[in-house]
């Protein structure tokens, strides 16, 4: 028996995204974040969508796979394609101590298997009138929550010349202006949970932030702080100890240090001081062989998913199953987005009933001159994006943004996420990155 949903054509279009000038350990973000927008259109002219890391490697991958696309049914194709999710590279680093996601070589076939996986899912909830949740085992939750996630920013909304954006928050590079930046993110999106980006500055100046974010919100809004391994394990359990009370309440440190080691001995040295914060991570543990090391050292005690790396919503799910059996929390990773993986990343988490946090997002740093979903940006409301009964990913493609995103990507210069370089290029010339730094 057939499905009766056949794939005619794939197209993938890259786009460029302004997005402002965000600090963090790797560095400064460009003036343009990338993404790539996927399409599988059916014989019956039904369109399923996804979004994946941007740029021309993971574009070309994707298109030379074509010929296995073009003509196969939705509902098999993954199951065919399958063996990616199994096929390791062999670069001898398996970390992503030193890399973005979306650059780590070890799960590149994951990466090319979620952006189809999905794309897939979208096509068959559309062809079939079925929310992506609906398919995936259905929803356990209609509302998605988010949390806000500030960063130390230079003056500037994103975007270059002409094409520059409001810059809505300012320069924040104080614990002050950060907390300005949470307060006023909170007005327009209702956060309920704060994820700061650290290991910028002096791990002195980062505690003071989360201190005032404290005071600021009150012990009601959990608080976490994600410095991308920036210190060292003494600077780590330092930090754990001076934010024990602020991180304690429903919040964590994230990567504080490099490696499954490293973390496992915060972890050891802060338990024995009877501080038990959790640690969470999506650089040391990236990938379900990193899950047994860590689960024998106690290095993380939960795990940030995402389905763009981690090789799909499925399995995102079997994360979630394994940290549920292994008694970890289960929260979500996000790299720079619109609003097709805002929606991605919603209907997985819907359909997780084991997602113990509320989720990251980059999604308020984009502008909805960007946008490449019909009717503008996706709403987050009170902290939630909301799961409706509409087919797929509940999202359809402007042809017109899209084209415009094209535009961009291809009047900038900007081919690959380089923090190093802009850094070196605005702040300071012999910028470069080194783990630890305190
Ligand atoms: O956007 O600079 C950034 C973040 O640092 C991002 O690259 C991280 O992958 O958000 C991420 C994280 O939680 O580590
Ligand atoms: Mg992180």
């Amino acid at each position: 028996m057939t499905s009766g949903i056949k794939i005619k054509e794939m197209r993938v279009t890259p786009v460029a995204i302004a997005d402002p000038p965000l600090r963090s350990s790797y560095g400064l973000h460009q003036p343009y974040a990338l993404r790539n927008i996927l399409e599988f259109e059916s014989e019956d002219g039904v369109i399923g969508v996804s979004e994946t890391y941007g740029g021309e490697a993971p574009r070309e991958i994707l298109l030379n796979l074509g010929k296995e696309i073009v003509g196969s049914e939705p509902h098999r194709l993954t199951g065919c394609l399958r063996d990616m999710l199994t096929r390791l590279s062999d670069h001898e680093d398996a970390s992503q101590t030193h890399l973005v996601p979306g650059e780590n070589p070890v799960d590149a076939n994951r990466r090319t298997y979620a952006a189809i996986e999905v794309g897939c899912l979208d096509l068959i909830g559309k062809s079939l009138g079925k929310p992506v949740c609906d398919l995936l085992g259905g929803r356990v939750r209609d509302r998605v929550p988010f949390s806000a996630y500030p960063f130390y920013k230079h003056t500037g909304g994103g975007g270059e010349g002409q094409d520059a954006r409001e810059d809505k928050y300012g320069e924040c590079l104080s614990p002050e202006t950060l907390v300005g930046q949470v307060i006023k993110m909170r007005e327009e999106y209702g956060f309920k949970s704060i994820k700061f980006k650290a290991g910028v500055f002096h791990p002195d100046q980062e505690i003071e932030t989360i201190k005032q974010l404290y005071r600021e919100l009150g012990p009601e809004i959990p608080l976490r702080i994600d410095p991308n391994s920036a210190w060292t394990v003494d600077t780590s359990v330092h930090v754990g100890r001076e934010l024990a009370e602020e991180l304690g309440r429903g919040g964590y440190l994230e990567d504080p240090t490099a490696t499954i080691s490293g973390m496992s001995e915060v972890r050891r040295r802060l338990l024995a001081e009877g501080i038990d914060t959790p640690l969470a991570t999506n650089v040391a543990v990236t990938c379900f062989d990193d899950l047994p090391g860590s689960i024998k050292e106690d290095a993380a005690q939960i795990i940030l998913c995402d389905h763009h790396y981690w090789g799909g919503m499925r399995e995102v799910q079997h994360l979630a199953k394994l940290c549920q059996t292994f008694d970890l929390g289960l929260s979500m990773h996000s790299n720079n987005h619109l609003g097709i993986s805002l929606m991605g990343m919603a209907h997985v988490a819907a359909a997780t009933p084991h997602l113990t946090y509320a989720c990251d997002t980059h999604y308020p740093w984009q502008t909805e001159e960007d946008e490449v979903v019909i009717g503008g940006r996706v709403p987050i409301v009170k902290g939630c994006v909301e799961i409706t009964d509409k087919p797929g990913l509940g999202v359809e493609l402007d042809y017109d943004q899209l084209a415009r995103g094209r535009e961009r990507y291809e009047k900038y210069p900007y081919r690959k996420r380089d923090d190093t370089a802009e850094m070196r290029k605005h702040v300071d010339p012999d910028w470069e990155r080194k783990l630890p730094r305190w």
